[in-house]
């Protein structure tokens, strides 16, 4: 008991010490629970109501949004900044080459227009983008898998150069992907439950298929992968350069949020590289089958995105809210 105590006022100690030397607070910036309580008290229930009735539309959705929400947290900070387009003089995010195939943006758009019509100039995109994936997510469960803090502003700049420099590539190795994800301050741990995001949704061929047909550069396949699997990979990406062809990066439930992800993995056919790069870590391969346990998961998962959802966060003055999500005020 003395050493939980003596841990917690420590942990305090070094909360309050941060928040003076970073302005930043704990847990999440200064993030709150239900920041919209007073100012539009509805905004939560809009946003999941709109939510679930596209996602009814559209199976598509849940994983388009959990991607756009990591690439918006990766790119200055969960800030919305994924969800603006190019203008005359600027090319955004959503041109970089990792975002050629995000989609749902115009679902956004009109998500928040429902939002402004109750709220005007209130609720910012940055938090309707982290609500909708988590209610996006949570449609198959009907009721919430994680809770998102509130709180956040949306930037102004969006830059396709910075999310080419900061979005991991699904060619990279264990170490690289480690050094990426400690660049946001996240950890191995944080990776590799996050990593099991690709329990649902789908991979262009030619984000992988250099594993099928030019590995080594000697048209050899890639040694750590399952070759029955590669087989039939390959009667499905026919060439190097396909990218128009798609497969789910779970082949037993690619629709349904769960382990999956994990049981395939661990049978050598994660799809990417970077999937299979976290078998070739002991400590990531140990948290993979961990991860194995839906209780674990669901439970690690609750930590790890509300990590990734507090990168760093616009609040307080700064940024602004803004009135249509894909161009500033
Ligand atoms: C660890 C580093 C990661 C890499 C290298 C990576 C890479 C990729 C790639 C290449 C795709 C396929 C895009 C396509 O070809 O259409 C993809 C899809 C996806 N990623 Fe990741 N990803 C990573 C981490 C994450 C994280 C942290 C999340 C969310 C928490 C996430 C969520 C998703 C989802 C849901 C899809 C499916 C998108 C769809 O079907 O529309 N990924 N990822
Ligand atoms: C959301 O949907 C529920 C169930 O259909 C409904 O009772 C509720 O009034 C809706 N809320 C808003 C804000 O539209
Ligand atoms: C782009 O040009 C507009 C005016 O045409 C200007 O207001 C804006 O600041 C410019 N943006 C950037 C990123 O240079
Ligand atoms: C991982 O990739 C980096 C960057 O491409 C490279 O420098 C490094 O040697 C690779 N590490 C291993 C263990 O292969
Ligand atoms: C395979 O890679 C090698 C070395 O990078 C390259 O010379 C060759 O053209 C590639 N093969 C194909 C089919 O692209
Ligand atoms: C590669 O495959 C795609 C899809 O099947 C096809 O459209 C494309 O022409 C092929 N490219 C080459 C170089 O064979
Ligand atoms: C696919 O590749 C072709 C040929 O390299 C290119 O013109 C096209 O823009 C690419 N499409 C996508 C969606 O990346
Ligand atoms: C390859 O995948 C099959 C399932 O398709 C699995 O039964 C087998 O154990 C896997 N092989 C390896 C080496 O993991
Ligand atoms: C942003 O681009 C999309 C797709 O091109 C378009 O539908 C939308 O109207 C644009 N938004 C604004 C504010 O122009
Ligand atoms: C979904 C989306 O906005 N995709 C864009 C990605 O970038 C290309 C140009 O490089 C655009 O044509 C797409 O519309």
């Amino acid at each position: 008991m003395m050493v939980m105590r003596s841990d917690r006022h420590s942990l305090i100690l070094g909360c309050v010490l941060g928040f003076l030397v970073l302005l930043g607070g704990c847990h999440g910036g200064s993030l709150n629970k239900n920041f919209y309580r007073k100012s539009c008290p509805l905004a939560e229930e809009i946003v999941r109501n709109a939510t679930w009735r596209h996602v009814a539309a559209n199976i598509a959705l849940p994983a388009r949004f959990l991607r756009m929400h990591f690439h918006d947290c990766f790119v200055r900070g969960c800030d919305g900044s994924v969800l603006l387009n190019s203008t005359k003089n600027n090319t955004a995010e959503k041109e970089a080459i990792p975002n050629l195939t995000l989609a749902g943006f115009d679902v956004i758009d009109d998500i928040k227009a429902e939002v402004e019509k109750k709220c005007p100039g209130v609720v910012s995109c940055a938090d309707i983008l982290a609500l909708a994936a988590r209610d996006s997510v949570s449609f198959q469960f009907k009721r919430s898998m994680w809770k998102v803090l509130t709180g956040r502003r949306d930037g102004t700049v969006s830059l396709a150069s910075e999310a080419l420099a900061n979005i991991p590539s699904p060619f990279l190795n264990f170490t690289a992907l480690q050094q990426n994800f400690a660049n946001k301050g996240l950890s191995v741990r944080d990776l590799v439950v996050l990593s099991g995001a690709h329990t649902i949704g789908v991979g262009h061929c030619n984000a992988f298929s250099v594993r099928l047909y030019n590995f080594t550069g000697k048209g050899d396949q890639d040694p750590s992968l399952n070759s029955t699997y590669a087989a039939s990979l390959k009667n499905q990406c026919k060439n190097l350069t396909d990218n128009t062809t798609f497969v789910p990066m779970d082949p037993i439930t690619p629709l349904s949020f769960d382990t999956r992800y994990f049981t395939v993995l661990r049978q050598r056919r994660g799809l990417f590289e970077s999937d299979a790069a976290l078998l070739t870590n002991p400590n990531s391969a140990s948290i993979t089958q961990e991860m194995l346990n839906s209780r674990r998961f669901f439970k690690s998962f609750r930590t790890s995105i509300k990590r990734m959802g507090a990168i760093s966060v616009l609040t307080g003055k700064s940024g602004e809210i803004r009135k249509v999500c894909s161009k500033i005020n």
